[in-house]
């Protein structure tokens, strides 16, 4: 063994060296191994995270249009509520022929609510079509569009029509054809109703109980009461009443009143019991009290005109 000790060493450093040389390659190639492994990883975890995100915008797309669909469906329900107490009024034939229908008018939480049903018109020719409109004064061209009526194939048509504010001043709904000439005033007269002069803009006033899942919460004796404002002031000046009792001010003064919970100018006191607006001679204004307290009122447009409205449980 004493010979091989010399040879030993130098084959130890031979090895050794080889070791070194070999354990760096072999180093290299594990390196490049993990660095394809990492990108391959980052790019598989790159596609589980689109897919994700993907998955994720799909469902919240899906649960906007549940809700949309829910929403839609609630507003009819509430649409056809509104309209079971509306004024209703059968419109006229006024070109002869067999045509029938009904409108609707009715104020619901401070939105004019008009819807027009048809039954029995023609097809028109070409591009005309037929269109709704709520008129006060023809004369003077106080009237305004509520819009394209789609027929069916039978000859039925609905026009539905909601907008912010009281628009019960407008009596008369007619249901014209129109030439698509852009000419934005009613052309030819189908069908024609009034709503009587004498209902009074509160007799289209809806007021409805407030419904949760089917049933109704609000109290079953909910009420209307009516608040004249005349130039001396509200008249009851004082009123008690129940949550969820509508309160109709209607202006029987010449001039403008603005009926707004205290305290002036910011009316915050009851929030939401606010006009918002000064009320012409025989409009009117309501508001449903939710909660139970005190609400001291006063005119806004003539702030030492007061009053108290007190809302019990
Ligand atoms: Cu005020």
């Amino acid at each position: 063994m004493k010979t091989n000790k010399g040879i030993a060493f130098p084959v130890i450093l031979v090895i050794l060296a080889l070791l070194g040389v070999g354990g760096g390659v072999g180093y290299t190639q594990i390196k490049k191994i993990a660095e394809k492994r990492r990108v391959k990883f980052e790019e598989e975890q790159k596609i589980v995270k689109e897919k994700e995100m993907k998955e994720a915008g799909e469902r919240a797309e899906k649960e906007k249009m549940e809700m949309e669909k829910k929403r839609a469906f609630e507003e009819k329900e509430l649409r056809e509520r509104i309209f079971a107490k509306a004024q209703v009024v059968d419109l006229k034939d006024m070109v002869r022929g067999k045509s029938t229908g009904k409108a609707w008018l009715a104020l619901y939480e401070g939105k004019t609510y008009h819807r027009i049903k048809s039954a029995g018109l023609s097809k028109l020719e070409g591009t005309s079509f037929y269109e709704g409109w709520l008129i006060k004064d023809a004369k003077k061209d106080d009237f305004f569009s509520t819009g394209k009526m789609e027929l069916q194939e039978n000859g039925d048509g609905i026009l539905e029509f909601v907008t912010e504010g009281d628009k019960t001043f407008y009596r008369t709904a007619v249901l014209t054809s129109e030439p698509n000439d852009g000419n934005p005033k009613p052309d030819k007269h189908i069908q024609e109703g009034v709503f009587s002069s004498k209902l009074k803009n509160s007799d289209f006033v809806v007021v409805l109980k407030e419904i949760t899942e089917g049933k109704d919460i609000g109290p079953s004796s909910a009420s209307t009461k009516n608040i004249e404002i005349t130039s001396s002031g509200f008249s009851p000046a004082t009123l008690d009443i129940k949550v969820g009792d509508t309160v109709i001010f209607t202006n029987r003064d010449s001039v403008q009143h603005w009926p707004a919970s205290e305290v002036h100018p910011s009316h915050l006191l009851c929030a939401g019991f606010d006009s918002l607006k000064g009320l012409n001679k025989g409009e009117t204004y309501n508001f449903t009290f939710k909660e139970a307290k005190e609400c001291p009122m006063h005119d806004h447009l003539n702030p030492s005109l007061k009053g108290k409205i007190k809302v019990m449980q």
